[in-house]
C-alpha cells in the first residue's frame, strides 16, 4: 500500500514537472524577431502584413498572454484556449490574416488584431504582461523597406541586440505565394545580401601590376564572412584566406607562390563572387 502510494506521488510530480517545463514563457533574448512584412504589394496590407519570430533557446517556450505592441496604441496579448509553444530552433509566423486565400499565401501560425505595421517607421515590440521586452526591433528610413518585400534578418545575426541594426537587414528577393517576396516560417537565405554585401565592398590592390609584392585591402559595408581566391585563366585556383565577421582585410602578399601573369583575385562572400584582376609581372 505505501509502495504503490509512492509510486502515485511519483507519477504525479513527474507530470506536474513535465507541465511546468512544458509551459515556460520565453526570456528576454529567447524569440527572435527575424522577418518583418510590413508593406505587402501582391494584397493589402491589412490582409497581408506578418512578422516572424524565432526561438533561439534550446526549449520549448510558451508564449501564451505574450504581448506584441509598438510604441503607440497598437498592443495585441497572444491569446489561446489552446497552449501555444514554439520549438527549439522553431519559426512562428504572427500574422494580421490567417486566411491564406486572402494574405498572399502566408501560413500563419497566429492571428494577432489591433497591430499594424507602418510602411516607413514602426516598432515590433515582444513583451510579457509585465512589461519584460523579449525582444523589439524599431525600423525607420534607411531600413531595407522595400513594396512587396519583406525585411529579413541575415542568418549571421539572429540575435536580440543585432536586430537592432538596419544592416543586418536585408529585403527578401524570394517569392512566396502570391507573389510578394519573403521567407514566412523558414530560415532566411544566407544569399539574401549577397548582392548587396559583395557589390559595396572595395577591393583594392596596389600596385597592380606588381612584381609579387602587393597589398590587397578589402573593405565591406558590414561584418562579412567569406573567403578570398586567386584563380587564372588556366584553371588554377586556390583559397588564399578564409574570414568570419570582418569588416575589413588588409593583406601584405608576397606572392613568390603565384607564377607570374593575369589573376583574378576572387572575394567569395555571401553566395557571390567579387572579383579584381591583377597582373604579376615577370
Ligand atoms: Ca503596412
Ligand atoms: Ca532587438
Ligand atoms: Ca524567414
Amino acid at each position: 500500500m505505501k509502495k504503490s502510494y509512492v509510486i502515485l506521488v511519483t507519477f504525479l510530480m513527474a507530470g506536474y514537472w513535465i507541465a511546468l517545463t512544458a509551459q515556460t514563457l520565453p526570456r528576454a533574448g529567447e524569440l527572435i524577431i527575424t522577418e518583418i512584412m510590413a508593406n505587402p504589394e501582391a494584397v493589402s496590407d491589412s490582409n497581408g502584413e506578418w512578422v516572424e519570430i524565432f526561438n533561439s533557446s534550446d526549449h520549448a517556450v510558451l508564449i501564451n498572454g505574450l504581448i506584441i505592441k509598438d510604441e503607440g496604441s497598437n498592443k495585441h496579448t497572444i491569446t489561446s484556449s489552446a497552449d501555444l509553444i514554439i520549438q527549439p530552433g522553431g519559426y512562428w509566423v504572427l500574422v494580421k490574416n490567417k486566411d491564406t486565400t486572402a494574405n498572399g499565401g502566408v501560413q500563419g501560425n497566429y492571428q494577432y488584431s489591433n497591430f499594424t505595421l507602418a510602411n516607413t517607421a514602426d516598432q515590433v515590440i515582444l513583451c510579457l504582461s509585465d512589461e519584460t521586452i523579449i525582444d523589439a526591433v524599431a525600423y525607420e528610413t534607411g531600413w531595407p523597406l522595400n513594396a512587396g518585400a519583406s525585411m529579413e534578418l541575415h542568418p549571421d545575426f539572429v540575435q536580440a541586440t543585432a536586430n537592432d541594426l538596419p544592416g543586418n537587414w536585408f529585403p527578401a528577393r524570394i517569392a512566396y505565394g502570391a507573389g510578394d517576396k519573403g521567407s514566412p516560417g523558414q530560415p532566411n537565405p544566407a544569399v539574401m545580401g549577397g548582392s548587396q554585401v559583395i557589390t559595396t565592398a572595395t577591393v583594392d590592390i596596389f600596385p597592380n601590376p606588381n612584381s609579387g609584392h602587393f597589398i590587397l585591402d578589402v573593405k565591406f559595408p558590414r561584418a562579412t564572412s567569406g573567403e578570398i581566391r586567386f584563380a587564372n585563366t588556366i584553371g588554377q585556383n586556390f583559397s588564399y584566406v578564409s574570414f568570419k565577421n570582418m569588416l575589413q582585410l588588409h593583406e601584405v602578399i608576397e606572392a613568390g607562390f603565384i607564377s607570374p601573369g593575369i589573376w583574378f583575385v576572387q572575394v567569395v562572400a555571401a553566395g557571390q563572387i567579387l572579383t579584381t584582376r591583377l597582373v604579376i609581372e615577370k
